[in-house]
């Protein structure tokens, strides 16, 4: 292989994985949800369990906040900002919520109801002041946003409508804030979504202000969809601002990142790479965070599990011999070339791993050395007797 491993070490170095608070909580289905005993209820719980990921892993400095999930009444956004630093973390990404409130039932900033674009409007004006308390700069934006019938309203005008908002928005925050713009083809709304694909997405940011990205959440896509090329593309037009990690069978399934396609996983990150040392272009602000909230997987582990497999199928992707592809394509030998990628692909990465994580001062095996902590044990004891004395009967705050 051209890379060395130093070089590999480097790239992990710099490969940072964002968690999800919501990840921490209990979730489910529409059809129900199986409650754990160990589940976070609180931000404070939430803040605990990402520093465990974090201790065991040594790449998850950060934790995404989903503001009406975490920032419940008696939640003071400084103070949460403390908790997380006493655990070895502090806040990412700031995820307002648009969707939930029952004002939002055509929409929010696309609504055609007056009331509910200026319930949005106030609901992002304290995720910027929230941002401001907790000293991110990092606001992450998805839209549930659509309509489920022909004719329901008019689209390009709902267009406009969230146009006008983004703008607004964009220029509400402050001058070194990244707003990262999601788009998903469907789900709640089942005729048209509005923000729907990545060109959609991209056109929003570009009528915006330079301080709209596009997020690529991997769940959002068609079956078949090529997300490489998009993130390709988005990359050369420096609009990818980060992704959601997760991986689909179906729809938007939260599973494991590359539980079920870890190639296609590969071939995202090769294409980063790519950009990065044959294109020489930016790559260090792309926020990589995690989208998954596990129904059946234990919470801590299910997001240590997501962490390695995303780091071995980076460190796949920097084993890629650029030179060869690059001599293997200008002789449009296609068998060579694809061969390249394949090569680093089953590549064994783990003693790699292993040794990166030596450096850090961690195990080489986070899961095998966050089972024998007992920690799960521990706080699904004290956790049932928290929820106990308060008569909850489970640790979920995702709607
Ligand atoms: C919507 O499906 C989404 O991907 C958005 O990022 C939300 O913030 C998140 O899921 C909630 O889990
Ligand atoms: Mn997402």
């Amino acid at each position: 292989m051209a890379t060395d491993r130093e070089q590999v070490f480097k790239h992990l170095d710099e490969f940072k994985i964002e968690l999800p608070s919501w990840g921490f909580a209990d979730t489910g289905t529409r059809f129900g949800k199986f409650v754990q005993a160990a589940a976070a209820s609180t931000i404070d719980q939430k803040l605990a369990d990402a520093g465990v990921v974090n201790k065991y892993t040594a790449c998850c400095p950060t934790v995404a906040v989903h503001v009406l999930w975490d920032f419940t009444v008696g939640v003071n956004a400084t103070e949460t900002a403390a908790i997380a630093k006493k655990y070895g973390v502090s806040i990412g990404s700031i995820n307002p919520n648009l969707f939930q409130d029952q004002v939002y039932k055509f929409g929010s900033a696309a609504s055609p109801n007056e009331s509910a674009r200026q319930h949005a409007h106030r609901h992002v004006q304290d995720c910027i002041s929230i941002g401001k308390a907790v000293a991110s700069r990092l606001y992450s934006f998805w839209f549930a946003d659509g309509i489920n019938y022909p004719g329901q309203d008019d689209l390009i005008a709902r267009k406009r409508r969230m146009s006008a908002a983004l703008r607004q928005w964009h220029d509400a925050s402050p001058a070194d804030a990244t707003l990262l713009i999601e788009y998903k083809p469907f789900e709640p709304a089942f005729y048209a979504t509005d923000v729907a694909d990545w060109g959609m997405s991209y056109v929003f940011c570009k009528e915006a202000g330079p301080k709209c990205k596009v997020l690529v959440d991997t769940g959002h896509h068609l079956p078949g969809a090529n997300i490489e090329q998009i993130v390709a593309w988005l990359i050369d037009e420096q609009m990818l601002g980060g992704f959601h990690f997760n991986d689909r069978k179906y729809a938007d399934d939260d599973l494991t990142l590359g539980s079920i396609d870890p190639y296609a996983v590969f071939r995202i990150f090769h294409e980063i790479r790519t950009a990065a040392e044959v294109h020489g272009k930016d790559v260090s602000k792309i926020a990589y965070m995690i989208d998954q909230s596990h129904n059946l997987k234990p919470k801590i582990e299910a997001m240590i599990q997501t962490v390695m497999g995303a780091q071995e199928l980076y460190a796949k992707a920097c084993l890629v011999d650029r030179r060869k592809l690059a001599d293997a394509q200008a002789a449009m030998d296609i068998v060579a070339a694809e061969s390249c990628l394949k090569d680093a692909f089953f590549t064994d990465v783990r003693p790699l791993l292993a040794e990166w994580r030596k450096r850090k001062g961690v195990d080489a095996d986070p899961m095998a050395a966050y089972r024998a902590s007992g920690y799960e044990a521990r706080v699904a004891t004290e956790r049932e007797a928290w929820r106990a004395a308060r008569g909850v009967t489970s640790g979920g705050s995702y709607a």
